[in-house]
């Protein structure tokens, strides 16, 4: 049977990861699988967003190279605001470049990734090397967040026309099944059970986050594709991802609320509570 029928307090006391089963206390502690993607400009903006969502989300995602003015305060104050708000941190920077240069894009650079962020994502484009790159900058034994950093692989996209699916999904899996060490899911529409055959071994437990959720529009302007919260969670998402359906609502508190209510009451039906 899928573990998406499964309790996240029972996924949260059977999985490998560590950061796998803080993502499931989480969202059992605070009765959301809700992640806001904080699409913002400023870091005043960013942290203004961070601390009036912080208590009904699980998760906060970032496009950090969105900010004109990253700096220090915007690093420290993400962290203290996910320690005071008890929620995680994604970076939805979408390596998928040569290990090499992606184990710089992580660590260090710029954007100071590996400082911030519980879970990034990486496309396979190029092979599994890039996991392989990014699992032994997670793992070295000098790397000051070890056992709390993860990623998620890339494996479908929301967009019309996306070249993410069939085979190219079905290699996702094969890569993730590889790297238990690093890998804990996929950024997916859906759960991908039905491309996984019928050898999905006993601990395998694949976390997914859907982005493209929105629960009243179908389709922005440049080819994003929505579907509901009740939908993704019926489908085996297990934290929906929401941008401007929460953050440009009229009262972004009462949208967030509105999204963690209906994904939560998903998640007890799918999981029959
Ligand atoms: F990988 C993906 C994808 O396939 N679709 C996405 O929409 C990522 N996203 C991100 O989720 C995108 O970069 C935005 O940050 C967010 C969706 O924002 P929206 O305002 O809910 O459409």
């Amino acid at each position: 049977s899928s573990k998406s029928t499964l309790p996240y307090a029972t996924r949260a006391k059977n999985h490998l990861h560590p950061v796998a089963r803080r993502l499931f206390d989480v969202a059992e502690a605070k009765k959301s699988n809700v992640i806001i993607s904080a699409d913002m400009g400023t870091t005043e903006e960013l942290l203004k967003l961070a601390d009036q969502l912080g208590p009904y989300i699980a998760v906060f995602k970032t496009h950090i190279d969105l900010l004109s003015d990253l700096s220090d305060s915007t690093i420290s104050g993400l962290k203290d605001l996910a320690a005071k708000h008890n929620f995680m941190i994604f970076e939805d920077r979408k390596f998928i470049d040569i290990g090499h240069t992606v184990q710089q894009q992580y660590h260090d650079g710029a954007l100071r990734i590996s400082e911030f962020a519980h879970v990034v994502n990486a496309s396979v484009l190029a092979g599994d090397g890039i996991i392989e790159a990014l699992e032994q900058t997670m793992a070295a034994p000098n790397f000051l967040y070890k056992d709390e950093r993860a990623m998620l692989i890339l494996s479908e996209m929301t967009t019309a026309g996306s070249l993410a699916t069939g085979d190219y999904t079905r290699f996702c899996i094969e890569i993730a099944k590889k790297h238990k060490k690093s890998v804990i899911g996929f950024v997916a529409t859906q759960a991908l059970t039905h491309f996984r055959g019928s050898e999905g071994g006993e601990d395998e437990d694949f976390v997914i986050f859907t982005t493209g959720v929105n629960a009243t529009t179908k389709v922005d302007s440049l080819g994003q594709q929505y579907q509901t919260p009740s939908s993704a969670i019926s489908r085996g998402s297990d934290f929906i991802i929401v941008g401007r359906g929460i953050y440009a609502a009229p009262n972004p508190v009462a949208a967030v609320k509105h999204y963690q209510k209906e994904s939560w009451d998903a998640y007890l039906a799918r999981t029959n509570q």
